[in-house]
């Protein structure tokens, strides 16, 4: 069993790309199945196969404890942890090919805490990955943007510290930008695009940042995917069975 962990930040397509990876792999003949591990979701775009919802009560939290939205999603997500061995024998039990795991909207309540890394180091599986969306519209806005998202990607590759794949989510929304986008992995280009900023001091910290992620190989060149029309979907699902065939000659 391979476990592809889908994080990011709110909105930034993780759901969609969750129900889509699903899919893709149903109709290569694949078993997969989907693992959502967000408490406080209210509807999902697919039905998931496992639901931390179905341990972890989101208004039992707010009424028992006498605490607004925002303190029961934090306590939820505290919780999931403890939910660990449950989970993962529903999981066992079902017998996947692949989990695609779908992680909390707040991302700082799952990246941050302790819940959250301690759930994906000790979820027993053959081989393990994280996605992690950047979000098209936002990233794609300024070089900026870009930067700033490529160190949250950073900070989470820094927190679950495993193997992780960067994806460039709602490729179809930004099509008019794709070249931009596409020149902005390479190095200095990016740096040139710094340039053209009105705010000088950000962007000399921006350049600042870019040379540390680059120097220390942090900076991955995300995959554009759309969830919508699928396009990227291939080179998405490629790059993950390399990473995970590689674990797999590790492993011998
Ligand atoms: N056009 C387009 N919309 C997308 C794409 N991916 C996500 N969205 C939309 O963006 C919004 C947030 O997506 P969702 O998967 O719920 O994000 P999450 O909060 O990270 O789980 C939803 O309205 C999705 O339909 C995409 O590739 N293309
Ligand atoms: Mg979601």
């Amino acid at each position: 069993m391979e476990s592809i962990f889908v994080t990011g930040t709110a909105g930034s397509g993780k759901s969609l790309l969750t129900s889509k990876l699903i899919q893709w792999y149903k109709d290569n003949n694949f078993y997969p199945i989907s693992l959502n591990l967000d408490p406080g979701v209210l509807s999902l775009p697919y039905e998931p196969d496992v639901d931390v919802r179905n341990y972890i009560d989101i208004y039992k939290i707010m009424s028992e404890h006498d605490l607004g939205p925002n303190g029961a999603l934090i306590m939820a997500a505290d919780l999931i942890a403890t939910k660990l061995d449950e989970i993962q024998e529903e999981v066992f039990s079902l017998n996947p090919d692949f989990v695609v795991v779908d992680t909390p909207g707040q991302i700082e309540l799952f990246i941050f805490r302790a819940s959250g890394p301690y759930f994906v180091s000790n979820f027993e599986s053959d081989n393990k990955i994280n996605i992690f969306t950047f979000d098209g519209i936002l990233a794609s806005s300024s070089p900026i943007n870009y930067i700033s998202i490529a160190l949250i990607a950073t900070s989470v590759r820094l927190r679950l510290n495993m193997s992780q794949i960067d994806v460039m989510t709602k490729r179809d929304l930004v099509i008019d930008k794709l070249q931009e986008i596409v020149r902005w992995s390479s190095r200095s280009y990016l740096e040139d695009s710094l340039h053209g900023e009105k705010n000088s001091e950000y962007s000399l910290l921006s350049k600042d940042l870019l040379h540390a992620l680059s120097k220390n190989k942090l900076m991955q060149n995300p995959i554009l995917v759309s969830s919508l029309t699928m396009s990227g979907m291939v080179n998405l699902t490629a790059a993950l069975s390399r990473v995970l065939n590689l674990g797999e000659e590790k492993a011998d």
